[in-house]
C-alpha cells in the first residue's frame, strides 16, 4: 500500500517525507524531482521567502543506485531559511519570546489551531500550518509521478485563473505542455493581465488566488470502486487536492456548472466500435462514472483563496491584550498560483499512486506494468 507522511516545520531544519509502499525496481530520474521543487518555488508573485530558499530533495533511504528498493522511501528538503530562525526555534533549545504571534491572521490556521492546542503563541500552529509544507510533497509526489508513469499514465495542468482574469478555452492534453513559465497559464494575452492584476494586488498590500486544471491521461477503466463510498476514485482525489493548503473548492469534468444544465446535455453517450470498444464522443464527466475511471481522461480542478497573509493586515484581535489589531505580516507572497498547480499534481499524484497500487498489488515495478497492462 502506498503511503505518505510528511513531516516538519516552515522555519525549522527542514521539511521531511516517508513515502511507503513504492515498489522495487523502479529507476528514478533524481534530476526532475528537483525540476519539480523548482517550479514550486518559481510563478509570478511569489514573495522574498524563495530568494531565500533554493530547494532540493536529498535521499537517506529506500533507494539504490538510483533504483527504488521496495523499502520506505525517506526525502528530506531542508530550509535555508532555518539558519535566521535557529534562535528561536532549535528543537534542542531556544528563544520562544523570540519572533512570537498574537495578532492572528484571518484565513490562516493561526486562531483555531492556537484554541485547539492550548498553545498563546501561533507559532506553534503556523509553523506546521504554513504552505511550505509542500515542498517534500512535491518531492514525493514527482516519484509517485515516475511509477504512474512506467505504467503509462501521464499527468499535467495549467492555471486557469487569476483572481478576476480567467481562461475559459478548452486545451487538448498536449497542448497543456505549451503552458508558459511565468504562471503556467496558456493564453498569453490572459497571462498578462494577470501579472498586472498581481502588480495592483501587490502595490494594495493584498493577495490573489486562482483555478488550477489537471489532467489525467493513460488511466485505463475500472480504477476506483462503486462498491464502497472510500473507494471512490472522484472522493480520493478530490480530498487529496482538498488537503492542499488554499484549497476551497475542487471539480470533476463539467463539475458546478453541471447543476444548472440539463441530463441530456451532461451525460457523456455510449458508442461502440470494433477496434476502440466503447467510446464517448464527449467527456463531460471528467473520465469518472460512479467512482470508477471510465478510460476517459481524468479532468479535475482546484480553487484557490487567496493567501491569508496579508502585507495591509487585516483586522483580527490580539491573543495576548484581546484588543483589536491589524493582523502580522512581515513578508508574504501575493499570489502562488503556480506553485499551488504543481502541488496539485503531485497530491493528485500521490492519491493515485495509491489507487492504483491497490488495485494491481505486486512488489516490483515490472509486476505492476503487467497487471495493468492485461486490463482491458
Ligand atoms: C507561508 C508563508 C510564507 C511563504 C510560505 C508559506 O513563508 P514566510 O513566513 O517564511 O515568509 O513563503 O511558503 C514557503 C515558504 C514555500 O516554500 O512555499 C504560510 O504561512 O503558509
Amino acid at each position: 500500500m502506498i503511503r505518505l507522511t510528511t513531516a516538519g516545520e516552515s522555519h525549522g531544519k527542514g521539511l521531511f517525507a516517508i513515502l511507503e509502499g513504492i515498489p522495487a525496481g523502479l529507476n528514478l530520474d533524481l534530476s526532475r524531482i528537483d525540476a519539480r521543487l523548482a517550479l514550486r518555488q518559481s510563478g509570478y508573485g511569489r514573495g522574498e521567502r524563495q530568494k531565500i530558499e533554493s530547494d532540493r530533495a536529498e535521499i537517506l533511504s529506500g533507494v539504490r543506485n538510483r533504483v527504488t528498493l521496495g523499502s520506505p522511501i525517506t526525502l528530506a528538503v531542508r530550509n535555508r531559511d532555518y539558519g535566521n530562525w535557529e534562535e528561536c526555534m532549535a528543537p534542542e533549545g531556544c528563544d520562544t519570546e523570540k519572533r512570537r504571534l498574537s495578532k492572528v491572521r484571518p484565513g490562516h490556521a493561526d486562531l483555531s489551531g492556537m484554541l485547539k492546542f492550548g498553545q498563546n503563541d501561533a507559532r506553534n500552529i503556523l509553523e506546521r500550518a504554513s504552505a511550505r509544507e509542500t515542498a517534500v510533497r512535491v518531492a514525493a509526489g514527482e516519484i509517485c509521478r515516475q511509477l504512474l508513469a512506467a505504467l503509462g499514465i501521464e499527468i499535467a495542468g495549467y492555471v486557469k485563473s487569476v483572481g478576476t482574469v480567467s481562461d475559459d478555452k478548452q486545451y487538448s492534453f498536449e497542448e497543456i505542455s505549451h503552458r508558459s513559465e511565468l504562471l503556467g497559464m496558456l493564453d498569453r494575452d490572459a497571462e498578462e493581465r494577470a501579472c498586472r492584476l498581481i502588480d495592483a494586488c501587490k502595490a494594495e498590500g493584498d493577495t490573489l488566488g486562482g483555478v488550477a486544471e489537471l489532467r489525467i491521461k493513460g488511466l485505463k477503466s475500472g480504477y476506483g470502486s462503486c462498491m464502497t463510498y472510500r473507494e471512490k476514485l472522484d472522493a480520493r482525489l478530490c480530498a487529496a487536492l482538498m488537503s492542499v493548503q488554499a484549497v476551497k473548492g475542487v471539480e470533476v469534468g463539467l463539475g458546478f456548472s453541471a447543476s444548472a444544465l440539463r441530463g441530456s446535455e451532461v451525460h457523456d453517450e455510449i458508442y461502440r466500435d470494433k477496434t476502440l470498444g466503447y467510446f464517448r464522443k464527449t467527456n463531460r464527466a471528467g473520465g469518472i462514472e460512479g467512482g470508477m475511471s471510465n478510460g476517459e481522461e481524468i479532468v479535475l480542478r482546484a480553487a484557490m483563496k487567496p493567501i491569508p497573509t496579508l502585507m495591509r493586515g487585516l483586522r483580527t484581535v490580539d491573543t495576548d491584550t484581546l484588543l483589536p489589531a491589524s493582523a502580522a505580516s512581515e513578508r508574504s507572497d501575493v499570489c502562488a498560483i503556480l506553485a499551488f498547480e504543481t502541488v496539485c499534481e503531485a497530491a493528485v499524484a500521490a492519491e493515485l499512486a495509491a489507487v492504483v497500487s491497490e488495485r494491481l498489488g505486486g512488489d516490483t515495478v515490472e509486476e505492476l506494468c503487467r497487471r495493468n497492462g492485461e486490463l482491458k
